[in-house]
């Protein structure tokens, strides 16, 4: 495999130096379940642990792309290297932007400031849960002092990915799976930061309303508490298609890291996000090595020796996956 020749310390220093190539070249890798993926992911180890990671989610067309785009103009405003993963759980496509992603993120196309990568659930032995936090660290790597992951929809997979952030957005807009469904499915309590998008439609200060009275009815478990009592989440209104309201944004995500950063759930949460990626990597070698026992002599074997009667099915499950 060609793979093998790449010669990962140089992509590793060009990727540092902000050459957006090499950076793609390296999320291609660790997306691939390359044989090279070893030797990337130790590479980038003395790199990384400095950008802040923000994830942003909310229902179908809620806007997060429109967001995520005003949200990398005024981080760049400030000077700030963005890096931006489009990650889409239910599309087989991954590597270039989609199409409206796209259009959308066009006016960062040539900014060397700006990393912008879509990725999807093909490819990576441990799925997206082992594939994103790769990613991540190349961007992290690469210097950016933010990396915005946009999920699309709020389903399991999309809590999951929300889980690798520092700090979490949630999109919400009227009209649009309403605050009640959301509260209802439990994702409110995901967020740190709560946006009502669209706030130029009706329906916005009623959706922030309702929104502010369910945080004021709490709902929270006794062991969350112990956290929203430091950090209260605050709703904020936008309208991404003019950039009204990023600013407060932009302000709320960078006071919840400081807030972080101050407090032990920094490491906590990046410690929970290394547990999850570890358990996903695992899980991918299992799933690996049981699609190598599957036709083999050796399952064959155990099979027959459990239908004789020789062991049980749990013992021989323990030898298989010794064996495999
Ligand atoms: N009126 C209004 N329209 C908006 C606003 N923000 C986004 N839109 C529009 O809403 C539509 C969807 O925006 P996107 O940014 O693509 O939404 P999304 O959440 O990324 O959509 P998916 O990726 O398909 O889930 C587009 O037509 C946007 O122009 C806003 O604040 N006000
Ligand atoms: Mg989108």
């Amino acid at each position: 495999m060609v793979e093998r020749n790449v010669d990962v310390a140089e992509l590793v220093a060009r990727a540092r130096a902000g050459e957006a190539r090499a950076v793609g070249r390296l999320i291609s890798l660790v997306e691939s379940d390359s044989p090279v993926l070893r030797t990337v992911a130790a590479a980038l180890v003395p790199h990384v642990g400095r950008a802040q990671v923000v994830g942003l989610t909310g229902p179908p067309g809620v806007g997060k792309s429109t967001s995520t785009s005003a949200l990398v103009a005024a981080l760049r405003a400030q000077h700030l290297r963005v890096g931006v993963l489009a990650v889409d759980p239910s599309s087989p496509f991954s590597g270039g932007a989609l199409l409206g992603d796209r259009v959308r993120m066009q006016e960062h196309a040539t900014d060397s400031g700006v990393f912008i990568r879509s990725m999807a659930s093909r490819g990576h032995l441990g799925g997206l849960s082992a594939a994103v936090p790769q990613a991540l660290r190349v961007l992290d790597a690469a210097g950016c002092d933010a990396v915005i992951i946009e999920t699309v929809g709020v389903g399991q997979a999309e809590f999951e990915i929300a889980s690798l952030a520092d700090t979490t957005v949630l999109l919400l807009a009227p009209g649009l799976g309403d605050g009640i469904q959301a509260a209802k499915a439990g994702i409110l309590e995901i967020a740190d930061v709560l946006v009502v998008n669209k706030a130029d439609r009706d329906g916005a200060d009623q959706l922030a309303r309702d929104l502010r009275h369910m945080q004021s009815l709490g709902g929270h478990s006794v062991e969350e508490n112990a956290v929203a009592a430091a950090w209260r989440v605050p709703i904020r209104k936008t309208i991404a298609t003019t950039g009204e309201g990023v600013a407060e944004v932009v302000a709320a995500i960078s006071d919840h890291y400081a807030w972080l950063q101050g407090s032990a759930e920094l490491a906590t949460r990046r410690q929970r996000r290394a547990a999850v990626e570890i358990e996903a990597i695992a899980l991918g070698h299992v799933r690996a090595r049981l699609a190598r026992v599957h036709d083999s002599a050796a399952l064959a074997a155990a099979a027959a020796d459990v239908v004789a009667g020789r062991t049980d099915p749990y013992s021989a499950a323990d030898t298989i996956l010794q064996a495999g």
